[in-house]
């Protein structure tokens, strides 16, 4: 008889309500919880994968050391950290604490412990040098948002919204960027049904395009161009909210005179849409304006943010939001009021803009510091490869995976190699394990307890992360690692060290962005002489809480609590106003303008565009090895059906695909829902360069690899080229080569 337990899953952001089975300590199935107030029994095949993941004959139990021979011994866990520790000492003593980085990737999205613990632990070293993958991913929001400043009250309910633009993500496949997360196909298909004018721009007819009310099936890279004709339609035609950009927003006539050029006709030839469907689109956006709880909101996926302009994008998209006043107001209900985060005051007034990028931490190349969304990951390899002062030495990776996930495949693989220290906290051997000196792999979600604390403290990122209710949950341990293993929590790894370096280490309460700032309250020192529990520090970290963590364990499963909050009114002598016109980003549209917005030389060299796209089964590089076998094992290069014709290919065929940068191999699949001219290929398949090419149906192709680091990347954050990337296909007879 299976027992069954109430538990979250943390495979990604959307944090669902699951039931586990439990045969003999065994986790034997998940299924949706059913009864759960927020989810309704909602899961997607990669949270329903949790036992095979759990169980998987090739999870790493043991903490692993290279030998001379390439291959890895066992060791265990306390003598791996007394050695680590000692060659952490030694490289900081001889070379400094900057020598030491963290890379925490996606993974860590699982619990908020580690990344507290390790940020920590980074501190107490002295060393600045922190790097997430945010930074390859949409680190455009966090410059947006500084360049713009935030709505005090938060922003409007997707749930009653009567418009909303998707830029550029594809959240029924990705549970993130737009709708919410407890099933957003449904939350589509029920928005549609209430109607919701739905304006999603994409070169694909995604999942989510086909909720929409409006495709603009635009050209990849051109979204600033798109965004800036709509408003330009929507200031020209007098469709904004004049008394509220009165009252709460400057630089409205810069913005103006900026977006004039935008004309219709000029957006439409530019991004191949029709000029039409863009005035519609404006109308279907804007024609909530001046009614109070009325309108919605604009949001971005990684489209956007990884063709170049991911800043100037995400602003253009606050600006539609600030013109037409599509904030709550006072005494409308709070969307998204805290729960596991502290209890504020949601006001009608601005979170003035502040200066986001250009901090004091400095990157020694191209001119880059640490930005509002952290270190710029995408010039992590060179800080490694660049000898000298300052060079990092010492790289623990925390669930994260550079070989498969950093841009520029080829220099990551030499910068790993470089490396005197590299330390893999991962479960399974992947690409960045198989270089590692050491790996330590880590409890597993559910043998670990959770809250849901992350995922609501994620809900100013825009990603349609958080919760729109009062929603909470805690679920302890659910299943003990299997016999005999000798696994580390993620947390637990830095704090041994910790111990050993005879280092201070401090776990902060989360404050959550309405605060703005950490709050000095529910700071605590680790006794570092005896170890906490994880449970502890789950305690710590809700310290500030608006419902007491202990009210919430009295719960066991999800529950909306009783939080009624409404947004207050205005502070009386309140000056600060939300910015539309931050000259940055004014110039960086006028640049955008004035761009041969076609690279003639691209087209001709390279006539087709690599675009970015996410699958169901799977979360970038994890989850292949144990997703169901309906998932091919290579990444398609999906293509038009008229491209292939024309360039005599049929679906299977395998070609070449050719950046100015490198090349990659790929096999064609055909996709009608694709605009001619693109390639649209899923990240993080492959393997390392040069050694398994020849896996190409296998294990499919990096397409990292075609992307160089040091061209083409943004100023402030340095994120490069990662989509709409020119590329040239060739047909290949693989078989010839090997
Ligand atoms: N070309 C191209 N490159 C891209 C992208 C793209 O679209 N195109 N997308 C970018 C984006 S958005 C991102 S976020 C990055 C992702 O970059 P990464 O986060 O570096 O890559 P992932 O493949 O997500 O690696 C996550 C790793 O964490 C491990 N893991 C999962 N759960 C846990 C856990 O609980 N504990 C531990 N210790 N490990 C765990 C997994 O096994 C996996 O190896 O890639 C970026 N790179
Ligand atoms: N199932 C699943 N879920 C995931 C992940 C996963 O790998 N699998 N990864 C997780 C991660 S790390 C992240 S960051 C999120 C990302 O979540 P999303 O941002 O929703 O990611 P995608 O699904 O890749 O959607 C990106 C869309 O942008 C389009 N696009 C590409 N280039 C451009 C462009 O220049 N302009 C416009 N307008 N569109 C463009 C693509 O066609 C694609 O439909 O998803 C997360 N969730
Ligand atoms: S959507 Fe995310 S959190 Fe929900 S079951 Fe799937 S992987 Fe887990
Ligand atoms: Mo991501």
């Amino acid at each position: 008889m299976a027992e069954i337990h109430s538990g979250i899953c943390r495979v990604c952001p959307a944090y669902c309500q699951i039931l586990a089975h439990v045969e003999e300590g065994k986790l034997v199935k998940v299924t949706g919880d059913k009864n759960d107030p927020y989810y309704h029994g909602y899961t997607c095949p990669k949270g329903r994968a949790l036992p095979e993941q759990h169980n998987n004959p090739k999870r790493l139990l043991t903490c692993k050391k290279q030998n001379s021979t390439g291959g890895f011994d066992d060791i265990h866990s306390e003598a791996a950290m007394d050695e680590i520790a000692e060659k952490i000492q030694a490289i900081v003593a001889e070379h400094g604490p900057r020598s030491v980085a963290i890379y925490a990737g996606t993974g860590q999205v699982s619990s908020p412990v580690a990344p507290s613990v390790a940020v920590s632990f980074l501190m107490a070293l002295g060393s600045p040098m922190h790097f997430t993958s945010s930074t390859i991913d949409q680190p455009g929001k966090h410059i947006a948002m500084a360049a713009h400043g935030l709505w005090s009250a938060g922003e409007l309910n997707f749930n009653t919204a009567d418009s909303w633009i998707i830029v550029g993500a594809n959240p029924v496949i990705s549970k993130a960027s737009g709708a919410p997360g407890n099933n957003p196909a449904q939350r589509l298909k029920e928005a549609q049904a209430r109607g919701l004018k739905l304006v999603v721009i994409d070169p694909r007819v995604t999942e989510t395009a086909k909720r929409a009310y409006i495709h603009l099936q635009a050209k990849p890279g051109e979204d600033p161009t798109i965004l800036a004709g709509l408003l330009n339609i929507i200031l020209a035609e007098g469709l904004y909210d004049r008394e509220f950009i009165d009252e709460d927003v400057d630089g409205f006539t810069e913005l103006k005179q900026s977006v004039a050029k935008f004309t219709p006709e000029y957006v439409a030839n530019r991004a191949g849409v029709d000029a039409k469907d863009l005035i519609k689109a404006a109308h279907a956006y804007a024609f909530a304006v001046g009614q109070q709880g009325k309108g919605g909101a604009v949001t971005m996926g990684t489209g956007p943010n990884m063709s170049l302009h991911g800043s100037l994008s995400e602003y253009l998209g606050y600006c539609l939001m600030s013109v037409c006043g599509y904030w709550p107001r006072e005494g409308d209900k709070v969307t998204k009021p805290n729960v596991l985060l502290p209890a504020f005051e949601a006001k009608a007034q601005a979170m003035p803009p502040y200066k986001g990028w250009d901090y004091p931490d400095k990157m020694r190349v191209r001119n880059l510091s640490k930005t509002a969304s952290g270190m710029p990951t995408a010039a992590l390899s060179d800080e490694i490869l660049l000898d000298g002062d300052g060079q990092v030495k010492v790289l623990i990776c925390m669930a994260g995976n550079p070989m498969m996930a950093w841009p520029d495949q080829e220099k990551t693989y030499q910068a790993m190699q470089k490396l005197e220290l590299l330390i893999c906290l991962d479960y399974h051997m992947t690409a960045t394990a198989e270089l590692s000196h050491y790996i330590i792999p880590p409890k597993l979600s559910l043998e670990t307890p959770a809250t849901t604390q992350l995922c609501e403290g994620n809900k100013h990122y825009g990603y349609g992360l958080g919760f729109d209710e009062p929603y909470a949950s805690y679920a302890p341990a659910i299943v003990n690692p299997p016999a005999n293993s000798d696994v580390v929590e993620e947390w637990a790894f830095y704090y041994g060290l910790g111990q050993r370096m005879g280092l201070s280490l401090f776990i902060a309460a989360q404050a959550g962005w309405d605060q703005f700032q950490e709050s000095q309250a529910g700071f605590a020192m680790l006794d570092m002489q005896h170890k906490p529990t994880t449970d502890d520090l789950h305690i710590n970290l809700t310290a500030n809480s608006r419902i007491p963590l202990d009210e919430i364990k009295k719960h066991r499963g999800g529950k909306i609590y009783a939080v009624d909050e409404k947004v207050q009114a205005k502070d009386l002598d309140f000056a600060g106003k939300l910015c539309v016109g931050n000259a940055m980003m004014l110039q960086e549209l006028a640049d955008v303008y004035e761009e041969d917005f076609i690279a003639s030389q691209s087209v001709a060299d390279y006539p087709f565009r690599l675009v970015c796209r996410r699958l169901n089964a799977v979360i970038n590089s994890a989850g292949r090895e144990v997703a169901d076998t309906n998932l091919k094992p290579y990444n398609p290069a999906y293509m038009h059906p008229d491209d292939l014709a024309k360039l005599g290919l049929s679906d299977g065929d395998t070609v070449s695909i050719r950046s100015s940068h490198a090349s990659i191999f790929g096999v064609v699949e055909s996709d009608t829902t694709l605009l001619t001219g693109i390639v649209s290929m899923p990240h993080a398949f492959g393997g390392l360069p040069g050694k398994d090419d020849n896996k190409l149906l296998q294990i499919g192709s990096n397409t990292g690899k075609l992307t160089p680091v040091e061209k083409n990347y943004d100023p402030l954050t340095g994120i490069p080229l990662m989509s709409n990337i020119p590329v040239q296909i060739e047909s290949m007879d693989l078989t010839k080569l090997w």
